[in-house]
């Protein structure tokens, strides 16, 4: 008879699944026939931290035969121009968004986008900036910035370096416990940050090109890995932005915990802060209260309606 046991996704490759069962073992599964999601358009169905049921033939195969509801999932689009997404990971309980000032540089908007993507997914962000070994003095000041921009609006802020060891006591004690998914653009050392917490899984990792100062996609699909200290992480390649699959602009001021704060305060109840009189959002601005650069990086994506720039 066929025996069914219940796991955990650890890694999808396209067609073929790595899936950690409750006992630890790890079994190589297929899925079984054109399974779809019903709620949302992906080009993949299934996707890390899938928690499924897999179905042993006498055969030695393993068949992934359901997935349970996602508690939550990450998504991106599939191409630039497709209405279709990829989902990145489920069922996580936050996001370690690496960055870095230099090597590669810090991307304008970049950090907000991924912010509103996890804020409208309800998925706690912690921010790490990475590579703080390669600061001189002159980069210190958006440094400091950037760190102030984002404690002010309520997120962990954890500066480190793979190099010199900095911050990692901390990174330790944010993941300890917790399903994490890491992201950020290629480069920022996502791998090299894992690969440090945890030795021994010497996951691939490249140097950035001098040349166009980009990584290089080097890690090309997610894979969970557990943490010894307790935990998992879920290393992901490297992305621009996630996207909202239904997303809708006029929501957009929900998604900045600054402004969410001020919701009710704007003269009109619909306001989307651009034009309006009585705006509380602008008047924060002008007052200093809110940062220009999120405001900016919030008109930007309204224009625009999307969260999700186009990625290379
Ligand atoms: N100087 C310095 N270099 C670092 C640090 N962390 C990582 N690196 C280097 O940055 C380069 C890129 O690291 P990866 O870990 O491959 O980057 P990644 O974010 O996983 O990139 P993708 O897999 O392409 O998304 C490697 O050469 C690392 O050695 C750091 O704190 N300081
Ligand atoms: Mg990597
Ligand atoms: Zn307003």
């Amino acid at each position: 008879m066929d025996e069914k046991q219940r796991g955990i996704v650890i890694k999808s490759t396209g067609s073929r699944y790595k899936v950690r069962l409750l006992s630890g073992e790890i079994l190589d599964c297929t899925l079984k026939g054109r399974y779809r999601n019903r709620k949302i358009k992906t080009t993949n169905p299934v996707t890390v931290g899938d928690e499924v049921s897999v179905q042993s033939k006498a055969s030695g195969e393993h068949i992934i035969a359901e997935i349970a509801d996602r508690r939550n999932y990450l998504v991106r689009k599939s191409s630039k121009l497709s209405k279709q997404y990829h989902l990145v990971a489920a069922n996580v309980d936050q996001i370690m968004l690496v960055t870095t000032i230099v090597k590669p540089k810090m991307v304008l908007g970049f950090i907000d986008r991924v912010m509103v993507s996890a804020e409208a997914y309800g998925i706690p962000v912690i921010l790490v900036i990475n590579k703080f070994d390669l600061l001189g003095e002159k980069h210190l000041s958006k440094l400091a910035e950037t760190v102030s921009i984002y404690e002010e609006i309520g997120y962990a802020c954890i500066v480190t370096s793979t190099v010199t060891g900095e911050g990692m006591e901390e990174v330790k004690s944010a993941l300890t416990k917790k399903r994490t998914v890491i992201t950020g653009q290629s480069g920022v050392g996502k791998s090299t940050l894992i690969n440090t917490l945890q030795p021994g899984l010497d996951i691939k990792t490249a140097e950035v090109s001098l040349s166009n100062d980009k990584g290089r996609h080097t890690t090309t699909f997610a894979e969970m890995h557990a943490l010894d200290f307790g935990g998992e992480i879920i290393d992901t390649p490297g992305v621009r932005s996630f996207g909202i699959a239904d997303f809708k602009r006029e929501h957009l001021g929900h998604y900045f915990p600054e402004m969410r704060d001020l919701m009710g305060a704007c003269k009109f109840n619909n306001c989307v802060h651009v034009n309006e009189p009585g705006c509380a959002v602008k008047a924060a601005l002008e007052a200093g209260d809110i940062a220009p650069q999120r405001y900016f990086n919030y008109l930007e994506m309204y224009e625009n309606e999307n969260v999700e720039k186009a990625y290379k």
